[in-house]
């Protein structure tokens, strides 16, 4: 997930109607601020936070197979590039590829890396595109006409709800057309250990990224939060799959917001995110309730992630 354009009426409104709510919660979309996203790159450099070195592991290994029957003149549409580090990856592996279609909401990140990418990769046609790849934007339609390779790493699609998981893979599959592939990076299910210190490393880098949307909602809306009467919570959900994030009200307070007057009882939390883990199975299912069936899957041994080849 990237930090959304959202208006701070938008915001507001959002975080009133969620800290509202019970059980409270507010939407994972605004963990990624300016500092949240810097925080959030940190994280994925902790020793804890296995997702990001495993699926780079994963990708450089299976980046020839992956390569190995796209159509050559192919476009490449990468949903949430940031800074296309991985997309590297499938680019070194596949010079048959036309074109690279960035699809990222931070204006900043995708010029800085389409600047690095016109640089090393001087036959590659790059088209950047500004957008929220969750709301409809435009693909032009002489890079539509050629064949499709969407590339959805991360396990970001762990932070969408179920039906959110589903809305959102129809959408790609209608936006990527009918000869495509969609390869979808997909954290799985492990020892509940390893998830737990996962999303509570040691150094405090996910406790301040947890933190930091209170923050946020004190420097934006005026919120008067203070920060140590909160802890954050790394919590493993066996039923639902998936490691929660709360912030715990260490104490009964009431925190004003905007002039709204919020009571939180102590031990009360706000859920602030989700990150489902998966079975092939689950994946799978997940695919198919979406119009997608898996061609090809790659999978790390310890610590577990996937990479799945999707196809319409
Ligand atoms: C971006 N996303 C896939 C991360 C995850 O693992 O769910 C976000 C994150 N939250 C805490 N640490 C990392």
């Amino acid at each position: 997930m990237h930090q959304l354009p959202t208006t701070r009426m938008a915001f507001e409104r959002d975080v009133i109607a969620g800290l509202s709510a019970r059980p409270k919660t507010l939407s994972p979309k605004y963990l990624y601020d300016a500092r949240g996203s810097a925080l959030f790159e940190e994280i994925c450099h902790t020793p804890e936070y296995y997702p990001t070195r495993t699926e780079t592991a994963l990708l450089r290994s299976a980046a020839a197979e992956i390569a190995d029957d796209v159509p050559t003149g192919s476009v490449l549409v990468e949903f949430g590039s940031g800074a296309s580090t991985k997309t590297r990856l499938l680019l070194d592996a596949t010079p048959q590829i036309h074109a690279y279609v960035a699809v990222e909401i931070s204006a900043d990140a995708v010029s800085r890396a389409m600047a690095r990418l016109t640089h090393d990769y001087p036959d590659l046609l790059v088209h950047p595109i500004v957008a929220d790849f969750t709301e409809p934007f435009d693909i032009p339609d002489h890079l539509l006409a050629r064949v499709q390779v969407g590339f959805f790493p991360g396990s970001t699609i762990g932070n969408f709800s179920r039906e959110g998981a589903i809305d959102l893979l129809h959408s790609l599959r209608d936006r990527l057309g009918p000869a495509s592939r969609l390869v979808v990076g997909a954290d799985l299910v492990k020892n509940e250990e390893a998830l737990l210190a996962a999303y509570d490393d040691e150094e405090g880098l996910t406790s301040s990224f947890n933190k930091n949307l209170l923050q946020r909602i004190n420097r934006e809306l005026g919120g008067d939060f203070d920060i140590s009467l909160f802890a954050h919570s790394a919590r493993w959900n066996a039923r639902e799959q998936r490691i929660e994030m709360h912030l715990v009200s260490l104490q009964e307070q009431t925190v004003h917001i905007a002039g709204t007057p919020i009571a939180f009882a102590a031990g009360e939390s706000i859920h602030t995110e989700n990150s489902q883990k998966f079975t092939g199975e689950s994946f799978r299912a997940l695919a198919r309730a979406a119009g997608w069936s898996v061609r090809r899957s790659w999978i790390s041994d310890n610590p577990a992630f996937a990479v799945f080849e999707l196809c319409p």
